[in-house]
């Protein structure tokens, strides 16, 4: 690999990379606060193209929230409500059944559902909901349910919490979204997201979904209070699950939007941090296959560019987004294939259409 960098620290880290040798804590450290971006860029680029070669993915996907009321409560969330307040709402297994009918002419292959803590509904009432989803689209994959909403689950379920996710997998769950866990920091969990589980519980469940056999992804929320070493310290801990259980199958770095939060003095994140997240956790997750631009929150453009930082995948065409857009992410709430693949060809790359689990379709 010859490549030149602007910040000398580099050349230790190419190195490690081209030995294939695992990166620490101090070097995830020197690439988060790196200012060099093409440097950093250039090194992850080289792990991806000899990974994946100029083929980048995306899923026919949707996206359904079957609720948007939530206990929780986090500082940083724009999208729930509490029971009662205006614009609070909760969609009826029929409600579900018709918004799926809605596009049911289109060839949807991932089905992402996610919602809020709400009591109101019962454990039955999320058994239906998936079973729902597979009588309609018995060949989708339902990825449904962040550990924080399995975690919730076992709570009113009244099983154990294997238990628990084996009816979930029984009723026909497949996958798990990567949401929750924030940023594995007690410090930023007390002050943004207290009630929602700790980063401990959320590896626990993390690790119990692996064991039955379930893949999941991660995510990582940042741009707010965190700190580089909160960061590094995430990727991290997210590694060493890996290594126990090679359960995750993608990590998708998440840009805090704060528009309608208790936040909102918090500026969006700038594309130089957003690529550069991106490339640094192609660099320090060298045990995660894929590494996701998510266009929602990074907008089209820069998910484009992303795909020469590190990124191999930039998610799906979701077709209707919330929780982001209500947090005033300017993207497009869904795009068409032909979009997509044009996002994906005119960088350079070959775009191939996959299905959850990386198979191309
Ligand atoms: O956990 C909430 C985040 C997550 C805001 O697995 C916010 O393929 C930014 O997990 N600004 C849910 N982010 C989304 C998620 C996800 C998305 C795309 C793909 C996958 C996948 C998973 O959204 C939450 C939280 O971290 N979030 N509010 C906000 N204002
Ligand atoms: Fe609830 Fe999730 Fe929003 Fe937190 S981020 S308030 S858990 S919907």
């Amino acid at each position: 690999m010859n490549l030149s960098f602007i910040d000398n620290r580099l050349y230790k880290i190419k190195e490690k990379i081209v030995k294939e040798k695992r990166l620490d804590f101090k070097d995830g450290l020197i690439l988060f606060n790196s200012n060099d971006l093409i440097g950093v860029g250039r090194l992850a680029d080289h792990v991806r193209r000899k990974r994946y070669g100029k083929e980048a993915y995306y899923v026919y996907n949707q996206h359904l929230n079957y609720t948007n009321v939530c206990t929780n409560r986090c500082l940083f969330c724009a999208y729930a409500k509490d029971k009662g307040e205006n614009g609070a709402f909760t969609l009826s297994i029929n409600d579900i059944r018709e918004r799926l009918l809605e596009r049911i002419d289109e060839p949807v292959r991932e089905l992402h559902i996610v919602g809020g803590l709400n009591p109101s509904l019962s454990f039955d009432y999320y058994i239906d909901l998936i079973k729902t989803v597979k009588m309609i689209r018995p060949d989708s994959t339902v990825k449904a349910f962040t550990a924080v909403e399995i975690d919730h689950l076992y709570k009113i379920s009244g099983y154990s919490l294997d238990e628990t996710i084996a009816r979930l997998k029984d009723a026909g769950l497949a996958m798990i979204p990567g949401g929750g866990a924030e940023v594995m920091s007690e410090r930023v969990r007390n002050r943004l997201f207290p009630r929602k589980i700790d980063s401990n519980r959320w590896l626990e469940v993390m690790e119990a979904l692996h064991r039955a056999g379930l893949t999941s992804n991660a995510t990582m929320l940042y741009g707010h209070i965190e700190t580089m070493e909160e960061r590094v310290q995430h990727l991290i801990r997210l590694r060493s699950l890996q290594d126990k259980t090679g359960g995750f199958s993608a990590y998708i770095p998440l840009a805090f939007h704060s528009e309608n939060t208790k936040m909102s003095q918090i500026p969006a994140t700038t594309a130089f941090d957003d690529l550069k997240s991106i490339a640094a956790a192609r660099l320090i997750l060298d045990n995660f296959d894929h590494i996701k631009a998510y266009w929602v929150m990074i907008g089209e453009k820069l998910a484009q560019v992303a795909l020469s930082f590190g990124a191999d995948d930039l998610d799906g065409t979701i077709i209707e987004e919330k929780i982001t857009h209500m947090a005033g992410a300017k993207s497009a709430t869904g795009l068409t294939r032909t979009c997509m693949e044009h996002i994906i060809a005119s960088a350079g790359f070959k775009p191939v259409q996959r299905d959850s689990f990386y198979c191309p379709v």
